[in-house]
């Protein structure tokens, strides 16, 4: 029996596994106990994962768009050729016009692979381009530029101390189905069985988490920055705020108290719909505890103010000095950032300021659509399926149809691939040297290099090559000659080679990846070639911090001897490695700022204007949809085949027994869920869980799989059709994705025809196993 050590991609926790194959299938999985994060830790998703690279769905060959409709295939040497020649056409026209580069580059990496990344944003930089755009500027966004005022850098991103706190506090996120954190249900059933730690959970729903929580807080949703305000009035009111740590590592605590001061509590509780007693008891928590951890996600990042709600979870941890000890708060270390610093730049469209590099996926229909000069005019989709998972999907559809170029870069034939101009057959992660770049522990961080399972499935490449191959064509590379001299450079003198290969990248820096990997990536072991973009990562890492690269890997190697020893490590480590240690007291060197800086005026002057009044709901839609609930088995576009979904085969829309009741329908009807932008059809399953006039969706469906026909079946609900994109936050632009008004309607019968109709399509399909 041959166990291969990989990674589960089926979130962005990366948990280490080992798997067994058959042919090019996995067909048992484990969790790697060798793997130093995850240590064996599996959640109730990955044992199917073996559908996430072999399905029907797979791309085995470039396909070109045919005029009519549909795609043809066609070999690499065309589709990079004619890729190339429009690329450098769209160039030159941007260069003689005066403008910006008018390319967009979208994703660059899911969960579980940022290879192809690096790659992808240095084509951006020679098309002269800088408009990017991914899943994080649709969830992270607003807490980056959070963390760029308070700690001094977009990058300084913060962790938690949830497996040595004594408070845990979760805000607006279900980490018992969704994960997010290392061994989520490990983590949350030792606070459950131990009296001396407790758990808060702030959350509409009494979700999986909130019912091992010793507290749970069921507000209205999209109301968490009154709650917050509340909490910390309340803090300050009773003088919980730690003033040592503020008064050793802080500066503007004065202003946040004023604004602070300023909170109509029990209005503002009113507004919540808590008891003031429970609101009570919240901060008695708070106070008691020795180490706070906060937790949040989606749940205040995807709703109402939700840049103002990052700003205040970070307060709640930062006034009672529950940061950089263990059990709280931290910031952690990079071995290479996964996102940017931006400082203000902004868009000339829709003004939207830049935020770690990037702009709203919520804009970009506009960037595209909007009749100005500098419109993007190249779209360019790596490992993103932007049809299904960006706000307001017939914008985005007819957005991507309307560029003069568009190219996607996937392993499955996506809905995005369907409307683009080029697809590129990528070899999926089992198939190829693959990493992520969601290290995001403290105090010690680890990187895992994972190899590969399976040979790329015969038609695919790897997106270094990829991007090589476009590179070469694009006339951008040296000669054999010069590139065969370079390899050899790095075959004898590695430490040296970017100072040999210093005159080219001085004459074009954005050759930079392509070439490492046409030079030592042909160096390294095992057809490891791509692993080559890490190289310059592990040497800027073992300058920035070199006493915690030393530590991590217990040597005293200094300067470029131990930036190799790291890289070396990182190939050598198939189950991943300790790339830096800190001790708690050296957080200090993370922080850019010479003291957090607590106060931020835009959103002080948000949090003061704050008014319930002006927050009523819309009576024409008066419920509030959870527009993407994680689930037990969904996985955001990754796994596409229904027959891996038999716990929810249809994606049912959940809603309370009163809810459904009020339109007249039962259980397991079709019902019409109506946003002020769709209407979308789904399967009704009563979940008295919710809150009383909140519904919810699946994330993860809306896919249209092959029926086993010839045609194809969409598969769940395509809940982005009722998401309005200008429906989102001032600073970060990221949409409301978890508090979408809607209401609820009996369906026609042509709706439920047609419902029914697709789930005996799919039910056929999951009861074949089909791999479609
Ligand atoms: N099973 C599964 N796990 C996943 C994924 C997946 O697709 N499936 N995707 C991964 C990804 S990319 C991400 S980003 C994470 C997301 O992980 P989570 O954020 O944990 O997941 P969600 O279900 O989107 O939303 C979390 C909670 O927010 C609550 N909520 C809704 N509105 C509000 C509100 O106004 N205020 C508050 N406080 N709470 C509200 C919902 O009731 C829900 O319980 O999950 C990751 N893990
Ligand atoms: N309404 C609503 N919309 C949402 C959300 C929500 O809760 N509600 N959640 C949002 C969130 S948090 C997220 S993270 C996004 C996720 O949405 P997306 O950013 O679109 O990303 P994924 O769903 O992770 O899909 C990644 C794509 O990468 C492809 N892929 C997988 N492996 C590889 C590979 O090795 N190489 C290449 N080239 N491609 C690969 C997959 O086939 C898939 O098409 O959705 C967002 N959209
Ligand atoms: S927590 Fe995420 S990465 Fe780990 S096994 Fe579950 S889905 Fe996979
Ligand atoms: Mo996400």
């Amino acid at each position: 029996m041959n166990w291969h050590k990989t990674a589960c991609n089926l979130c962005y926790v990366n948990c280490g596994l080992e798997v067994l194959t058959d042919g090019r299938a996995i067909t048992r999985v484990r969790g790697d106990t060798e793997n130093p994060r995850t240590q064996g830790y599996l959640c109730q998703k990955p044992q199917q994962l073996t559908w996430y690279g072999d399905h029907d769905d797979r791309l085995t060959a470039p396909l070109r768009r045919l005029p009519g409709g549909g795609h043809e295939p066609i070999s690499w040497e065309t589709a990079i050729r004619e890729i190339a020649a429009r690329l450098r056409a769209v160039r030159d026209a941007d260069l003689a016009a005066g403008r910006p580069g008018s390319f967009a580059y979208v994703g660059g990496g899911g969960q579980g692979n940022h290879s192809g990344g690096g790659y992808g944003h240095a084509l951006m930089r020679w098309m002269n381009a800088t408009r990017f755009f991914g899943a994080l500027s649709q969830e992270k966004t607003g807490d980056f530029w959070v963390n760029g005022k308070l700690f001094g850098g977009q990058t300084c991103h913060t962790a938690e101390g949830v497996e040595e706190c004594d408070l845990l506090v979760v805000i607006g996120c279900n980490p018992w189905l969704a994960n997010g954190f290392n061994r989520a249900r490990n983590a949350i059933n030792t606070i459950r069985n131990d009296p001396d730690r407790k758990l808060i959970v702030v959350d509409p729903r009494r979700t999986e988490t909130a019912e091992a929580a010793d507290l749970h807080l069921p507000l209205r949703p999209g109301t968490d920055a009154y709650l917050l305000g509340a909490i910390l009035a309340l803090i300050v009111e009773r003088d919980g705020v730690d003033a040592d740590f503020l008064a050793a590592h802080t500066e503007g605590f004065d202003e946040v108290a004023a604004a602070l001061r300023k909170i109509p509590v029990d209005a503002w509780i009113a507004h919540t719909e808590l008891e003031r007693a429970d609101v009570d008891r919240a901060v008695d928590m708070v106070l008691a505890a020795r180490a706070m951890t906060v937790r949040v996600e989606l749940g205040i990042q995807q709703t109402r103010n939700s840049t103002l709600n990052s700003y205040l979870e970070k307060l709640l941890y930062l006034l009672t000095g529950n940061f950089g000890r263990p059990g709280t708060n931290a910031l952690h270390s990079w071995l290479i950032p996964l996102w940017g610093e931006s400082r203000g730049e902004r868009s000339e469209i829709t003004g939207f300021e830049y935020i770690g590099g990037l702009l709203p996926l919520n804009t970009l229909a506009e960037e595209i659509l909007t009749d100005h000069p500098n419109r993007v005019r190249v779209l360019w989709v790596e490992s993103a399926n932007p049809a299904n998972t960006a706000a307001d999907t017939i914008r985005t559809e007819r957005a991507i149809r309307e560029c003069e170029l568009s190219v996607v870069v996937d392993v499955a034939y996506t809905e995005t691939a369907a409307l683009a101009e080029y697809v590129l057959p990528a070899a999926a992660q089992s198939e190829k040297w693959e990493w992520t770049f969601f290290d995001f522990e403290w105090p010690t961080n680890y990187f895992h290099l994972r190899r590969p399972v399976f040979e790329p499935l015969p038609g695919t490449l790897v997106e270094a090559e990829i991007y090589a191959r476009l590179f070469a064509e694009l006339g951008l590379l040296p000669d054999r000659s010069v590139l065969d001299e370079l390899t050899e450079v790095a075959r004898t003198d590695r430490a040296h080679l970017l100072e040999h290969a210093a005159p080219l990248l001085a004459e074009n820096p954005t050759i930079a990846p392509v070439l490492l990997y046409r030079t030592l990536g042909r160096t390294l072991p095992d057809g490891a070639a791509s692993a080559a973009i890490l190289w310059p990562g592990c040497h800027t890492a073992a300058r920035k911090m070199p006493v915690q690269v030393q530590r991590a890997l217990g040597t005293d190697l200094s300067g470029p001897a131990l930036g190799e020893a790291l890289f070396t490590a990182i190939l050598t480590s198939p189950s991943g490695v300790a790339f830096s240690r800190h001790t708690y007291d050296e957080i200090w060197s993370l922080v850019r700022h010479p003291r957090i800086r607590l106060a931020v005026p835009e959103l002080l002057d948000q949090l003061t204007a704050l008014d319930p009044a002006a927050d009523a709901p819309d009576p024409e839609h008066p419920l509030s949809l959870v527009n993407g609930q994680r689930r037990r088995h969904n996985a955001n576009q990754i796994l596409r085949p229904p027959a891996w979904r038999r716990t929810d085969p249809d994606g049912a829309l959940h809603v309370r027994s009163d809810d459904l009741a009020a339109i007249g329908a039962a259980e397991g009807d079709w019902v019409a869920v109506v946003s002020r932008t769709g209407r979308v059809v789904a399967r009704a399953e009563v979940d008295d869980t919710l809150r009383r006039g909140q519904v919810a969706l699946p994330h993860g469906y809306g896919m249209a799989v092959p029926d086993g026909r010839g045609g194809r079946v969409v598969h769940g609900p395509r809940i982005n059709l009722l998401t309005d994109a200008a429906d989102r936050d001032p600073i970060a632009g990221t949409p409301h994705h978890k508090d979408v008004p809607v209401r609820l309607e009996r369906v026609t019968a042509e709706e439920r025809e047609r419902a029914e109709h697709d789930h005996e399509q799919i039910h056929r399909l999951i009861t074949r196993g089909s791999r479609s």
